[in-house]
């Protein structure tokens, strides 16, 4: 049973409040239906309540950050991007709020947090949903990537060709032996390694500064392809244009992750870790938009909201922003 405006947390207010037009129009706050977590789990939905539906699920973890030495913070994110389209027009798809995978207070392991993701990724995918995953710590990318992994292994797909396009001024490719915020796309390229598939990865927004010469090894050991912060300079953008749509012709399926710390610290600073230069919004738009108009984007997740260093919930407003754009601009 799905109720209209009812949070996942049973013991907080609901994030899905807000404004109330007297005009009859509607907002996100009005519209989204939330998963009841009293009387079912995500596994009991079927094609009815999920089918052509975008999934919101969150990923309320920071314990990757923690480990990566980073400023914790980012479990509070699903719930402060939830308070932000909350008050947005209403979106252009149907909505449904499916709660958060929560690791506090020492609930999960942020490994279980991980495969619990991946399920319930595996599932709206195989239900034919769209999951918009909010984190959350970037240790959110190797859930959301395992999820798709798992749908398109139960299609019986031998080799699928799939592209990963990550927003972000970091390579998140650290080889350390204890998983963390840091290694997220490291493991997904040992899971495609295990898979036999390509590891195709481009990463938009690398910062030269940010990233250790070992990190840049790694990355061309790897393949990665990437575009820098000073190449993302608006005055570039039709090179980054044409980078991207290279990139995206060959692929099946596009995993897009968004790591918010890839724009500028003045108008993000509710990250992890702020950047010092990223880049500008008028960049970063018609790259997201050209990338959710191939029609190829199968799952999408946000990561690194942190509303413990948010100033006027600029962060999450701008999350909010990126992600409502993202279902403007996708392509059935
Ligand atoms: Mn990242």
């Amino acid at each position: 049973m799905l109720m209209k405006n009812q949070t996942s947390h049973s013991k907080t207010p609901s994030p899905w409040q807000g404004r109330v037009d007297a005009d009859g129009s509607l907002r996100w706050h009005q519209v989204v239906a939330c998963l009841d977590p009293e009387l079912q789990d995500i596994s009991d939905l079927g094609g009815d309540d999920l089918a052509s539906k975008v999934a919101l699920l969150g990923y309320a973890c920071d314990e990757g950050v923690a480990r990566n030495q980073g400023r914790t913070g980012a479990a509070e994110g699903p719930r402060a991007i939830r308070a932000a389209l909350a008050n947005l027009p209403r979106p252009p798809s149907a909505v449904i709020d499916l709660g958060n995978i929560d690791t506090r207070p020492d609930r999960l392991t942020m490994e279980q947090a991980q495969a619990q993701l991946a399920s319930a990724v595996a599932h709206c995918l195989n239900q034919r949903a769209f999951p918009l995953v909010l984190g959350g710590g970037h240790d959110v990318a190797f859930g959301s990537f395992s999820g798709l992994a798992q749908h398109l292994q139960q299609r019986g797909e031998a080799m699928p060709s799939i592209g990963i396009i990550n927003f972000d001024a970091h390579f998140d490719l650290r080889r350390d032996p204890q998983p963390s915020s840091g290694t997220p796309f490291e493991q997904i390229a040992r899971q495609c390694d295990e898979h036999i598939w390509p590891f195709d990865y481009l990463c938009l927004g690398i910062s030269e500064f940010a990233n250790t010469p070992l990190l840049f090894d790694t990355a061309r050991v790897r393949r990665v392809r990437w575009l820098s912060d000073e190449q993302l300079a608006p005055s570039r953008l039709d090179m980054a244009l044409h980078a991207v749509s290279e990139f995206i012709r060959d692929k099946d399926y596009l995993y897009l992750s968004f790591c918010l710390d890839v724009l500028p610290a003045h108008i993000a600073p509710g990250v992890s870790a702020p950047a010092a230069r990223g880049v500008e919004l008028s960049v970063i738009e018609p790259l997201l938009d050209a990338v959710l108009q191939s029609g190829k984007v199968a799952l999408a997740d946000i990561a690194e909201m942190n509303p413990r260093f948010d100033i006027d919930s600029r962060t999450a407003r701008i999350a909010a922003r990126l992600l409502a754009r993202m279902l403007s601009r996708q392509q059935a």
